[in-house]
């Protein structure tokens, strides 16, 4: 498949309008944005130019939320939440890896009890970087989860918890509900120490991941975005739409299955291959 983040260089200097919106749209950037992008310039556009308009757009749209909230605390807690598959355990991984590099200590939480084999998949990634897994039995309470893994963290003299969550649960209980319980279970464990939510979204879904990323704002209130799959997907625009419409910021993107195909977001690297994918 084309991906958005390998496009091809292009020697071409500029582009018509008309050839460039729909490329913009076809990276699935959403019409009204494109319109922004692109109503004070002529009928012919140059790569700068192109460059420089996203740019002031979502900067202009943005305010100042480009870079994740300062926490202070110990243990800092990340609970990761996002729709099953979205790739939330993998990303817990290559998250470990990037601090333990770092030289911090880190501990993770199984708390997706619900889908049987995800504590064994969490629990093979800690086994491969050498980290040590919170983990409680199949079907077990995963806000129980998240406070043992919390209380570990604590007596161990762990710096950094990494909670794993469901993306999906059966039908008697509702996804946003049971994260919400999470939540306050950890603000509970933590007492006056503040900590993250961040949610995982799948690229390939393009701007529907956009409505998933809203509904669980507004339940959890969230701190930052990491986007997975961008390596098999031309839809990259989208991260316009989730940084401008929901002004949160993006803090890293997934770009391929293994642990170090991780990447912490930014915008110039973003832009460049935003407008090569343009021209291309
Ligand atoms: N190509 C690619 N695949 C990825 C990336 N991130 C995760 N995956 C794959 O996506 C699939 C789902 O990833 P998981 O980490 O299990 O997703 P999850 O959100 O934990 O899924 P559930 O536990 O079922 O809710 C796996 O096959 C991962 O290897 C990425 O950045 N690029
Ligand atoms: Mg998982």
């Amino acid at each position: 498949m084309f991906s958005f983040f390998k496009s091809f260089k292009s020697n071409k200097e500029s582009i018509t309008k008309d050839i460039l919106e729909e490329k913009l749209l076809e990276c699935d950037i959403e019409y009204e944005i494109i319109e922004k992008i692109l109503q004070s310039t002529s009928n012919k556009i140059g790569r700068n130019e192109l460059e420089s308009n996203i740019s002031r757009f979502i900067k202009e749209s943005y305010y100042d939320k480009l870079e994740l909230r300062e926490i202070n605390a110990k243990p800092l807690v990340f609970l990761i939440i996002g729709v099953n598959g979205a790739g939330k355990t993998t990303t817990i991984a290559k998250l470990g890896k990037i601090y333990k590099n770092k030289g911090k200590r880190i501990i993770f939480g199984a708390g997706d009890t619900f889908r049987a084999a995800a504590v064994e998949q969490l629990c093979a990634w800690g086994e491969r970087l050498d980290i040590n897994v919170i983990s409680s039995k199949f079907g077990a309470d995963p806000s129980s989860v998240a406070f043992d893994t919390i209380n570990a963290a604590k007596s161990r003299n762990i710096d950094i918890a990494l909670i794993d969550t469901a993306g999906r649960l059966d039908n008697k209980v509702n996804l946003k509900n049971e994260l919400i319980k999470i939540s306050n279970t950890c603000k509970k464990a933590l007492g006056d120490l503040d900590f993250y939510k961040i949610l995982v979204l799948d690229g390939t879904q393009g701007t529907q991941a956009l409505n998933q990323a809203k509904i669980f704002n507004e339940a959890l209130n969230l701190d930052g975005v990491i986007i997975t799959k961008l390596d098999g997907t031309s839809k990259g625009g989208s991260l316009i739409s989730i940084m401008s419409l929901l002004r949160l910021p993006i803090l890293y993107v997934g770009i391929g299955e293994g642990e170090d195909d991780f990447k912490a977001f930014e915008l110039d690297w973003y832009l460049k291959n935003l407008v090569d994918y343009a021209f291309s």
